[in-house]
């Protein structure tokens, strides 16, 4: 069994070792250095160029180091009839829900104010609103969703979470498909979004959606940037209706020096960083995938190719 490794962020000095430590004697091979590609049986990738996929005629599944796949779905070369699988991670879970109740528990209680009082030496503060009647929304209420969810109602948080399919989850409110959405939208002092990119979610937070949220709420991106139209979130923010956004992920990535969130007073700009992959924790499951495949084994959180996540 071979295996070809290729990231545009994941360095194969870095990774390689760990996959060695968890399967000794494991032949994977760090693109472009890989042989034959005739013997490539499995491809373990994030963010290959275009194309890259055409390369391996013999391909037994296709691993993505990371959660999401709009990168490999989204590539022409891809081959549909090879098994995909993604990364579910306990501790990218945690990083997202801590990014998530971060950024939400320092819009609540005005974080970016006092620190501004403080550069001009003013002792003032704006009450926060009562988290029990503050309402957080999450678009996407999946293995990231929930989690986050989960901690913010801890907090006393009023929380809510929109899927494609009907959940139930004990003490938490949630709504499921297109006739639901502008319900819960009306309701969320803070949308969280944490859905997939896929053909359906494409461009979803435009002018029409941020107009159903209540005045005043805050956006939180951390999904993908293609869910976002940038000029209809500007626009919500430049005319009140919103009152500032965090954003962790964009269409272009890294964001362009010339982008106008980078200046924006009411948008907090991350890079990409919420909740990333990390060798030693995701390596183990990536190898037993591979095991999967030579033992002819379904493999773990394999992707619904049609559905798109
Ligand atoms: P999951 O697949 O576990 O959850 C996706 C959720 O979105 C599900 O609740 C799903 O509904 C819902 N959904 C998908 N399509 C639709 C739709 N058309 N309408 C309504 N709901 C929909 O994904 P994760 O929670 O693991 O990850 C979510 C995304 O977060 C990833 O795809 C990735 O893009 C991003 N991400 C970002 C990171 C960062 O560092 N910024 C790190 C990791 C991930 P249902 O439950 O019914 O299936
Ligand atoms: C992921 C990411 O999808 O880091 O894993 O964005």
């Amino acid at each position: 069994m071979a295996v070809v490794f290729h990231s545009v962020s994941h360095p194969p000095g870095e990774w390689l070792p760990h996959f060695e430590r968890a399967c000794p004697g494991l032949d994977i091979r760090a693109w472009p250095d890989i042989g034959d590609p005739a013997k490539i049986d499995i491809a373990v990738v994030w963010k290959s160029e275009p194309g890259f996929l055409n390369y391996f005629p013999n391909l037994k599944a296709i691993l993505s180091m990371g959660a999401g796949v709009e990168h490999i779905l989204g590539d022409p070369s891809f081959p549909v009839e090879v098994p995909l699988a993604r990364v579910v991670d306990p501790r990218m879970i945690s990083l997202m829900s801590e990014y998530v109740v971060f950024h939400v528990l320092r819009r609540q209680r005005r974080f970016d104010e006092t620190r501004a009082n403080q550069k001009s030496k003013t002792w003032a503060y704006e009450p926060p609103p009562n988290t029990n009647t503050t309402t957080v929304g999450f678009l996407g209420f999946g293995e990231l969703g929930r989690d986050a969810a989960g901690k913010l109602a801890m907090l006393g948080f009023d929380v809510i979470g929109w899927s494609r399919s009907a959940k139930s989850i004990d003490g938490i409110e949630t709504a499921a498909g297109p006739e639901a959405l502008p319900g819960f939208l009306g309701r969320c002092d803070y949308l969280v979004c944490l859905l997939p990119l896929t053909a359906k979610t494409e461009d979803m937070l435009d002018a029409k959606l941020l107009k159903a949220l209540p005045r005043g709420a805050y956006v939180i991106n951390a999904a993908r940037g293609a869910l976002l139209v940038d000029e209809d979130l500007i626009a919500a923010l430049d005319s009140g209706h919103l009152s500032g956004a965090t954003l962790d992920v964009f269409r272009h990535e890294p964001l362009p020096a010339d982008h106008a969130f980078w200046s924006h007073s009411k948008i907090t700009v991350t890079p990409h960083n919420a909740a990333d992959s990390y060798a030693e924790d995701v390596v183990p499951q990536l190898v037993e995938n591979i095991r999967r495949v030579q033992a002819g084994e379904p493999l773990l959180n394999q992707v619904d190719v049609e559905r798109g996540y």
